[in-house]
């Protein structure tokens, strides 16, 4: 990746070093943006795709550290990677600052070339970062959120959602007799199923509901701001364009049906396992009542 695509946030409250090292990183081929207080800083994380702050120690208004401190109080900012420029090196100092989570601590007046080198290996660090984050949370067969990362992400919606006036339904899916599927056609063609299933599942929900892959050809949808009335309209949307799906893989022609089961949160102290629990009850029943069908 070349630093044209890399944006660097400058917060130095000396006009003449802000100028010189917005001076650098352009020569270098970054981004530069630039303020002169830590509030402006944080105000301007808020509205710019920052990939690495560098940040002064002195300054009036909130010092460097309390600046530090209040991005990384933030979750949203943890991989954000932050140097400190310093005048001063004391020890307790840089000791401070990377225990707030500083990727590092620089010495004004710096030497261009090891400022350079040390943010090529923070922005990498971060990247990589990213990118390990990704692929935890990520199936990646269908690129939907994968088990763990449904969990988390249903149980953080859970306790964020007003049990007694809003809905939060959960909805459990399993593929009709997939096992068929790969004994006929081979696992390959079974993998593209899932996948042709999961853009099907995807257009029938919201951007923001939680889509996760459970386990091998079972899905868990999670769903906010709506009753569970609407929730079933939509999986009996979902049902019906999933029987009507050609998929095509390997010059053969494949038909699927999907069981589905809901279940709603509302008024019930209840914990995600409890409710997908209710959920797999739901989806049995549709299991036994011959498949292919919706159940709450
Ligand atoms: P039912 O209608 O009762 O759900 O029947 P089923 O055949 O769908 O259910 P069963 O649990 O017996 O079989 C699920 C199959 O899913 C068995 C397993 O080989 C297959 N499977 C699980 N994960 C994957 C995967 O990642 N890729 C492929 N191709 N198959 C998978
Ligand atoms: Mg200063
Ligand atoms: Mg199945
Ligand atoms: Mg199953």
């Amino acid at each position: 990746m070349s630093n044209i695509e890399h944006t660097i946030l400058v917060v130095d409250d000396a006009k003449d070093t802000q100028l010189i090292l917005e001076f650098d990183l352009a020569a270098a081929g970054y981004q530069v943006i630039a303020c002169d207080n830590g509030q402006a800083a944080i105000d301007m994380l808020e509205s710019e795709e920052v990939d690495l702050v560098l940040l002064d120690m002195y300054m009036p208004g909130l010092s460097g550290l309390e600046t530090l401190e209040k991005i990384k109080q933030q979750d949203k900012y943890l991989n954000l990677s932050i140097i400190m420029l310093s005048a001063s090196n004391d020890e307790d100092e840089v000791v401070a600052a990377l225990e707030l989570g500083a990727a590092d601590y620089v010495v004004k007046p710096y030497v261009t070339k090891i400022l350079l080198a040390r943010i090529r290996t923070a922005i990498k660090l971060k990247e990589k970062t990213e990118q390990l984050e990704y692929l935890a949370k990520t199936d990646f067969l269908t690129g939907i959120h994968n088990r763990g990362s449904f969990f988390e992400l249903s149980t953080n919606a859970l306790s964020a959602t007003d049990r007694a006036t809003q809905p939060l339904v959960i909805v459990m899916l399993d593929i009709d007799h997939f096992k068929r599927v790969n004994d006929n056609y081979g696992h390959d063609v079974g993998d593209k199923v899932l996948v042709s299933f999961v853009e099907c599942l995807t257009k029938h929900f919201r951007d923001y509901d939680i889509l996760g892959r459970i386990g091998g050809e079972e899905f868990a949808v999670c769903l906010t701001n709506i009753t569970t009335e609407k929730a079933h309209l939509v999986c009996e949307r979902l049902r019906k364009a999933v029987e009507k799906l050609t998929i095509i893989a390997d010059d053969i022609t494949i038909n699927i049906t999907v069981s589905i089961g809901i279940t709603a949160a509302q008024g019930k102290i209840l914990s995600i396992d409890a409710l997908l629990k209710q959920a797999d009850d739901a989806l049995y029943s549709a299991k036994e009542n011959g498949r292919n069908q919706v159940i709450d």
